[in-house]
């Protein structure tokens, strides 16, 4: 990887992603694009930023070969509750961005890595210890556009040659960005508020175990996957990863140990506890640990110290 395109860059993966690639491959060669221009300043003026609309697939092209980009990381999508809420879209934005970004791959010989999700997922999915090679019949847009963007995926490795990854990430925990309207959004909020106000209301039922993992253990995953021996990966397309699975009030508990007068009450939406109840509770990640060494370095208990450090910081609350 020489000069890298990251689109989407401006969500809660890529601001993370920009700054930490620009450190290992330098400023100029990381390309990053976004649909739009808002974000923080050290992202967007740190180095070159286009702004690109991934269901335009001309565009992407160009500036692929203006900036003569050789790998290409495709985060531009929309999530799993906003995706419920504009069906059409998600299929255009996530389905049609992704054809595009392998289509570029095809034509320039470019390299790519793309993330699907526990949303690929569903009801009928053994849902503990879910194995890496499994019944994928997930119940949101979200979720068939994931399924379907693997399979696209392995299609144009197979058919075309196209060296694409990519991981199944859990729900990601972070404190630069806020996430973009998923379902285990209440992960990170709960943070922000237990430090603002002491209390949080789940929009997720108490007892409902999701994946999860600290975004540094996320970041990690792409730098390493991408780096890896294409000839000893036997899944692509994309590998189950977790570093924990708890319930809200699980993580209640650890908030506890450090704000012990921190409550957690419920109000339930139920669209997206709909969502959550499809997913698994906790994921089998030992192919990506045997295929390409991955081993987070985040627990729960880690992870909760430092994100209330940091957003302490951030906040600027004793
Ligand atoms: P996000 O919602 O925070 O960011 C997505 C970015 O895409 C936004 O900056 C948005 O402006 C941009 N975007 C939307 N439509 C676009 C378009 N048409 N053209 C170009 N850009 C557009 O999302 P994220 O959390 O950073 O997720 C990135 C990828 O990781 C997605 O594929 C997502 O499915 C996957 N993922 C994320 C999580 C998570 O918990 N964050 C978990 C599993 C998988
Ligand atoms: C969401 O909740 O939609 C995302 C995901 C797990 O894909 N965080």
């Amino acid at each position: 990887m020489k000069k890298i395109l990251i689109t989407g860059a401006l969500g809660q993966i890529g601001s993370e992603l920009t700054l930490l690639m620009r450190k290992i491959y330098g400023a100029d060669n990381v390309v990053i694009s976004d649909i739009k221009k808002e974000g923080p300043a050290e992202v967007i003026d740190g180095g070159p930023f286009e702004i690109i609309d991934v269901t335009d697939g001309k565009r992407i092209f160009e500036v692929v070969k203006q900036y003569q980009v050789d790998h290409i990381v495709h985060l531009a999508a929309l999530l799993s509750a906003v995706g419920e809420s504009k069906p059409n879209l998600c299929w255009d934005v996530n389905m049609g961005g992704l054809y595009n970004c392998l289509e570029v791959c095809r034509e320039v010989g470019t390299t790519m890595f793309t993330p699907s999700s526990i949303a690929a997922f569903g009801p009928s999915t053994p849902p503990d210890n879910t194995p890496q090679d499994t019944i994928q019949r997930p119940t949101t847009m979200y979720g068939v556009t994931k399924v379907a963007g693997e399979l696209l995926c392995d299609y144009y490795f197979q058919r075309f040659g196209v060296d694409s990854r990519g991981v199944r990430y859990p729900g990601l925990i972070s404190y630069q960005t806020l996430p973009g309207g998923g379902t285990t959004d209440y992960a990170v909020h709960i943070y922000y508020d237990a430090l603002k106000h002491g209390r949080y209301t789940s929009f997720i039922a108490e007892g409902t175990k999701m994946d999860m993992m600290y975004m540094p253990d996320a970041l990690e995953a792409v730098i390493q996957l991408s780096e890896a021996d294409g000839s000893q990966l036997i899944h692509r397309n994309a590998f189950n990863i977790t570093a924990m699975s708890f319930a809200p009030e699980q993580l209640a508990s650890e908030i506890k140990k450090h704000i012990p007068s921190f409550t957690l009450d419920y109000d339930v939406d139920p669209v997206r506890q709909a969502i959550a109840d499809s997913w698994p509770n906790s994921l089998d990640d030992s192919d990506a640990r045997a295929e390409w060494g991955w081993n987070p370095k985040y627990d729960l208990t880690a992870m909760t110290s430092e994100m209330l450090d940091k957003l302490r910081e951030k906040l600027n609350i004793k």
